[in-house]
């Protein structure tokens, strides 16, 4: 029998393993090879060496730490320039763009990307892939022309900073002796508005309760679903029917915040007089929250999208995806002054950040009636119905039409001026299905995380099409680094007008089809922009193979390395990497203790489980498991370890076995014992409310034969539940649980 001593040893090891793996990731780009590519790089000619005659336009980014309180209560916050969000940087078409960036974090990388801009592969800021991170006291010049005019932003691409407040616009205006639009009226005064979403959490413990698959945003945010939720709201049948068919509660976002921002502030005032027209320059800069925009004062204007004009739209309710951008006209009123509210809704209804135009009596937005968490079905057909309107309607008509929760107006955005591509350049279609899982929160592409599989291979020359068809019930917002694509939609009046977008919103159970002309080179980031997907897996590159495979190949097989070489593997860095996160669940009662320790990595896990009882026993008995585990999908999850007992007629041994999730999200588990000793498990969590849940457990073992255990839990907060519990050997008991 192995001593316990070597089974801790045995796990130290595992453990080190597991642990030590994304270090070695990191260095691959970072040291040697990578470090020698940077250097011949950054010798390559600059904007300002490439076009000596243009007007070089300088800025100086410090990114540092503080502590802001915008939701009331004061959290460590990351600043550009000392705010949130970091200055607007202002440039017209044309001229040269020059930003020092200062790390002024302690002991953090960080990196800056510049959004829906068009720069050289060196300056697009995606750490370890396209850029040099750059670390703690170091400073890094980035410059590049500034190639068209719009609405843009930047932000960090490292770890979660973008979260925590490392953002801010950017405005491009056309060259000075282009002709003024001539399908918009005067413009009176022009407000740049970057929406945002803030947590009081640490970001990284927002992550972890993500991926542990705690319910407690669900309640937070009054979402939670229960039988008894389900009976009152009249929807038990389509209840069972999901836990039948074995999907976990569908929500309309994942995470619960504290705030919702408008540069920064819960509720802003902007001047404005009676009658002016107003340009906002809207960019939703949040993490992960889609925002519904009205205006007290009717209809938006829509003049441009994504930076690129627009003809103009009118639209009550504009439903804005992470990362888009929106130019909106409004007109305040004539008439006495008042302050006209121009709201951004979370679209789940959770809250909202308002900015007012002007000064006076408050004419509030129209409000957004909540969605019953049960009703989900209603909401998908509302989706679905709006993928099959047609974008041929004119403007009143389509006003008259909209649905009172819109999807993006796609169908109806039409580019100022043609989009067509290069007729002659071949054209190649790819279809990316965007699946995930929310049991896990693996978050993916093609059923892969980007560090399963990381590129998508593009030859220099073609048009790619991209058919995004979104496997799962949540819109993701799409976003391509370093290209224009055109947005196709279906029955298009014109599609020569094609819109122009650097990020595109496909909305759950849909596609949306893109194309883009391949004119670059190197490797170019393609990701959900909900900041927790893309750390989960959603992502791929975009890879234009290096030297001569960048020319045209044959168009009929797809890129591959030529024979003999290995595969490219682009420096994901921590883009690769499904980070390591532990947390512990226990519970400490009157007659017993249960618990599991996990470290949780991509798909594999190291778990330390206990159950000790006291109870109706003549000695404290207990039983640990220390196994490592592999989640293959929500329905299979293998695990092998060993098993350390002091229960009467039951052994230490290795053990191995799976647990398959059964239709009613029953868990059933079996394992064998290297000494032929078996055991069965059934388990069953059933949610009575949103706070009380019951769990149901019951084992046979070849050597213990039956046992059960049936608990009732109240969850009192984040991290306390309070418990009782009845056990067939450790009787009746109460305590407290808790989640760390
Ligand atoms: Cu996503």
């Amino acid at each position: 029998m192995p001593s316990a001593a070597m089974t801790l040893r045995s796990l130290i090891l595992v453990a080190g393993i597991l642990l030590a793996a994304p270090a070695a990731h990191a260095c691959e780009a970072c040291g040697g090879k990578g470090a020698a590519t940077w250097a011949a790089r950054e010798r390559e000619p600059r904007a300002s060496q490439l076009f000596p005659d243009a007007r070089v336009v300088e800025y100086t980014l410090e990114i540092a730490e503080t502590t802001l309180s915008p939701a009331g209560e004061p959290v460590r916050a990351l600043t550009i320039n000392g705010s949130v969000p970091g200055p607007v940087l202002r440039f017209r078409e044309g001229e040269i763009a020059r930003i020092h960036v200062r790390n002024r974090l302690v002991g953090e990388e960080t990196s800056t990307h510049w959004h829906g801009l068009l720069v050289p592969n060196l300056e697009d800021g995606v750490p370890h892939l396209t850029t040099p991170p750059i670390g703690p006291g170091e400073s890094r010049t980035f410059e590049f022309l500034l190639k068209h005019s719009g609405t843009y932003w930047y932000h960090s691409h490292t770890g979660l900073q973008e979260q925590r407040g490392v953002y801010g616009a950017i405005v491009i205006e056309p060259k000075a002796d282009a002709p003024a639009r001539a399908d918009l009226p005067p413009i009176d005064r022009e407000e740049v508005v970057v929406l945002s979403d803030w947590t009081n959490e640490n970001v990284r413990d927002v992550m972890r309760t993500l991926l542990r698959g705690s319910d407690w945003y669900a309640i937070r945010k009054n979402t939670a679903q229960s039988l008894l939720g389900a009976a009152r709201a009249g929807h038990l049948r389509d209840y069972l029917k999901r836990e039948k068919s074995r999907l976990p509660p569908m929500d309309v976002s994942d995470v619960a915040y504290d705030a919702f921002l408008a540069n920064g502030r819960t509720r802003q005032q902007l001047p404005a007089q009676p009658g002016e027209t107003i340009r906002l320059r809207v960019i939703n800069a949040a993490a992960s929250s889609y925002f519904y925009l009205s205006s007290a004062a009717g209809p938006l204007t829509l003049i441009a999208a994504d930076g690129m004009d627009i003809t103009p739209i009118r639209q009550r309710r504009l439903l804005i995806g992470m990362a888009e951008t929106y130019d909106l006209l409004v007109t305040v009123p004539a008439g006495g002054p008042a302050a006209w509210e121009v709201r951004a809704t979370a679209q789940d209804g959770s809250g909202h950040a308002s900015v007012f135009l002007g000064a006076g009596a408050e004419q509030p937005a129209p409000g957004l009636a909540p969605l019953s968490p049960y009703n989900m079905n209603a909401a998908m057909a509302a989706v679905l119905d709006q993928l099959d309107d047609s974008g041929d309607l004119t403007d009143t008509e389509a006003l008259a039409a909209e649905s009172p929760r819109p999807l993006p107006p796609y169908k109806r955005l039409k580019s100022n001026s043609p989009t067509t591509l290069p007729a002659d350049a071949p054209l190649r279609e790819v279809t990316l299905k965007l699946t995930g899982d929310m049991t896990r929160y693996l978050w993916s592409i093609d059923g892969r995380s980007i560090e399963e599989q990381s590129t998508v291979p593009v030859r220099r020359g073609e048009i790619l099409r991209l058919v995004l068809v979104n496997n799962t019930m949540m819109h993701h917002p799409m976003h391509l680094h370093g290209h224009f694509f055109r947005l196709l939609m279906p029955d298009a009046v014109d599609p020569a007008f094609a819109p122009l977008k650097h990020t595109v919103d496909v909305p759950p159970m849909s596609r949306r089809t893109i194309e883009f002309y391949a004119n670059e080179d190197r490797d170019w980031l393609f990701h959900c922009h909900l900041l927790y997907h893309m750390k989960a897996g959603m992502g791929r590159v975009m890879s234009y193979p290096a030297g001569e495979e960048m020319r045209l190949a044959d168009n009929s097989a797809p890129a591959t390395p030529a024979a003999g070489r290995p595969a490219y593997q682009p420096a994901l860095g921590e883009h690769a990497m499904p980070h390591t996160y532990a947390w512990i669940d226990a519970t400490l009662q009157s007659h017993l203790s249960t618990g599991s320790g996990t470290i949780q990595r991509g798909r594999q896990n190291l778990n330390l489980t206990w159950e000790t009882g006291w109870g109706r026993v003549d000695r404290r008995e207990y039983e640990i498991e220390a196994t490592v585990s592999h989640y293959f999908n929500p329905r299979w999850t293998a695990f092998a370890g060993y098993r350390l007992t002091n229960e009467s007629g039951a052994h230490d041994a290795v053990i191995a076995g799976a647990t398959h999730r059964l239709p009613y999200l029953v868990d059933f588990t079996a394992s064998v014992q290297s000494n032929g000793e078996g055991r069965l498990a059934l388990e069953k969590l059933l949610q009575l409310t949103s706070r009380v849940s019951l769990t149901a457990h019951v084992q046979y073992d070849t050597a213990t034969r039956f046992a059960w255990q049936a608990s009732l839990a109240y969850t009192a907060s984040k991290r306390l539940d309070l418990i009782v519990t009845q056990d067939s050997d450790y009787g009746f008991g109460a305590g407290l649980g808790f989640r760390f």
